[in-house]
């Protein structure tokens, strides 16, 4: 299942889910000639026992069956981190970056069975800049679902969905991206269907190898805004016509909301009407499944956030799984969604292929996962070095490409620099990422109070505040009367004062506790040695979602009126 809905009734896809043949490579090896494993993608090879603590290289191979020959389209929504992907030998593919989807168009495939295989590189080596030893895991695997598409010449790519709101009348801005990968003209005619209003994008003539926008402005009277007490979706049908063919040729169906989000007087709205973001740091990690977290697992996670009264999810520290998205867009959650980056030092920023990364990665983020309502902010660059002028470049450079994508969205960063801080000014909301009591003795009411100075000193005067990571280590079963640092209890008395000061003021506009789910990190020295049974121990569930004694204190105020 690649969406929680059908994305087409035209176009053939097939999902390419279930046991893989694998076998682990040596570094510079190719394809091997056998293959000595079978792995569920998706999946995290980690989950095999031989290979639990495995980096490197492994490669992957399935049949692709073809029909009859025409073109296809490889869908992957996922590979840690590296994949180089061959067609029958022929590599015809590759994508860094274990947390954006790409696609493969192969314009002419012969009817018959097809291998296909993967390579797949989890190692921390000198063309990554992003996936690097942290306070997280690398995992390695095909972690998110694969399809093939059945494309004609002509197929509608993706489209964007921006809604308006003008004398109480809802409409929007459609843009349909089309591609022809033939190799003649094509005459081509696009329409649509939406609340149950007809869209006619026109005609348009693409040359071979063009791709083109059509584009319509509508109304639409009497559609349901979308927002958490009532988050109701609807589908967007793109039909496209080709001369000469009395039916559609293609298809792609989105699932939509109609709703606004804006940053007025210091406060974030949603459809005009202010917001009080309470929420969860949410890693895709789990002890059962790893990164690879299957649908029924993530619904799991969002019940027991609901259940705790949260209304958010930041999706720390990168693009999150579709199906996910889709899911909170149907339960009305909030996301913060932000590219793939945790505490990286001005050196590491300087890597050679940081910003070429970061720009795919932010383009990759916004084109997929666009026409989400519950994404209603994008974040960049959590904890880097946005204190030095070289640094804050790079942040003006990202922000600014993102916002050239989607002007529809306010833009943030979770920055720990206090008043080191040099790039409020290029974004909508502040956030800050504080620990007080954990590291450090700080009140969390007065630091909250300085965060704000700082944010008005900075650039950040009349922006929004978030109090984006919070917490402290509370290691699962390690109870003590003494309540020292580490043990459940303290973990309770830190989030019960942190939150006490924050569900109180009126200064911040949103909070997200660090984190939801106790998470794997990676085996190192270092800073990276306090993390005791190398995982990431600040969970209000361990890592597999049992509840720790903070889990009643974070209900109880998360839940207050
Ligand atoms: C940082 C970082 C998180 C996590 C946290 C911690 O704020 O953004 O990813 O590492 O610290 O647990 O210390």
């Amino acid at each position: 299942m690649l969406r929680l809905f059908d994305s087409n009734k035209i176009r053939r896809v097939r999902e390419l889910e279930g046991d893989w043949d694998f076998h682990p490579l040596d570094a510079g090896q190719e394809l091997p000639s056998m293959y000595s494993y079978r792995l569920p993608v998706p999946g995290c090879w980690e989950m095999h026992p031989k290979f639990s603590t495995y980096r490197g290289k492994g490669a992957y191979r399935t049949t692709v069956k073809v029909d009859r020959e025409g073109a296809i389209r490889l869908i992957f929504k996922g590979i840690s981190h590296t994949g180089e992907v061959y067609l029958n030998g022929i590599k015809v593919g590759e994508h860094y970056n274990a947390y954006t989807p790409f696609d493969i168009v192969v314009p002419s495939v012969k009817s018959g069975e097809h291998e296909l295989a993967v390579i797949v590189d989890n190692s921390f080596n000198s063309n990554s800049a992003l996936h690097v030893p942290n306070d997280y895991y690398t995992y390695g695997g095909i972690i998110r679902p694969v399809a093939v598409e059945f494309i004609p010449n002509t197929f509608v790519e993706r489209m964007e969905f921006m809604p308006n709101l003008s004398n109480n009348i809802w409409g929007a801005e459609i843009k349909a991206y089309v591609r022809n990968i033939g190799e003649e003209e094509a005459m081509l005619y696009l329409k649509g269907k939406l609340g149950g209003i007809t869209l006619d994008f026109g005609k348009k003539a693409l040359n071979p190898g063009e791709t083109g926008v059509f584009t319509v402005n509508q109304t639409i009277p009497g559609v349901i805004p979308w927002s958490s007490k009532q988050p109701q979706l609807y589908l967007l049908e793109l039909n496209l016509h080709s001369e000469g063919n009395t039916e559609p040729v293609d298809d792609l169906i989105e699932r939509v909301g109609f709703r606004t989000i804006t940053t007025k007087d210091g406060r974030i709205q949603i459809n005009g009407e202010n917001l009080i973001l309470k929420g969860f740091n949410r890693h895709e990690d789990h002890a059962l499944a790893g990164v690879a977290i299957p649908y029924p697992l993530m619904v799991h996670d969002l019940e027991l956030m609901l259940d705790m009264g949260a209304n958010s999810v930041r999706t720390s520290h990168y693009p999150n799984d579709e199906r996910f998205l889709d899911l909170c867009d149907e339960r009305g959650v909030y996301i913060w969604e932000e590219n793939h980056a945790r505490g990286l030092s001005i050196e590491q920023m300087r890597h050679p292929l940081f910003e070429k990364q970061c720009e795919d990665c932010n383009r990759e983020m916004v084109e997929s996962h666009f026409n989400h309502p519950s994404i209603i902010m994008w974040a960049i660059l959590n904890e880097c070095a946005s204190d030095v002028p070289e640094g804050k470049e790079m942040y003006r450079a990202q922000l600014s490409q993102i916002r050239r994508m989607d002007t529809s969205r306010p833009l943030t960063f979770a920055s720990d620099k206090r008043d080191r801080e040099l790039c409020f000014e290029l974004a909508d909301i502040v956030s800050f990422n504080l620990y007080p009591l954990w590291y450090g003795d700080e009140d969390p009411g007065e630091l909250m109070q300085q965060a704000r100075q700082w944010a008005d000193a900075a650039g950040g005067s009349g922006k929004p505040m978030i109090m984006s990571e919070f917490g402290a280590d509370g290691h699962y079963g390690l109870r003590d009367p003494s309540r020292v640092k580490g043990t459940e209890e303290r973990q309770c008395d830190i989030l019960e004062r942190n939150l006490q000061a924050y569900t109180s003021s009126t200064l911040i506009s949103g909070m997200f506790i660090w984190q939801f789910c106790d998470c794997r990190v990676t085996e190192g020295n270092g800073w990276l040695l306090a993390r005791a049974g190398t995982q990431n121990s600040k969970g209000v569930v361990d890592r597999y979602r049992r509840p720790k004694l903070a889990y009643a204190t974070v209900k109880e105020y998360f839940t207050k009126p």
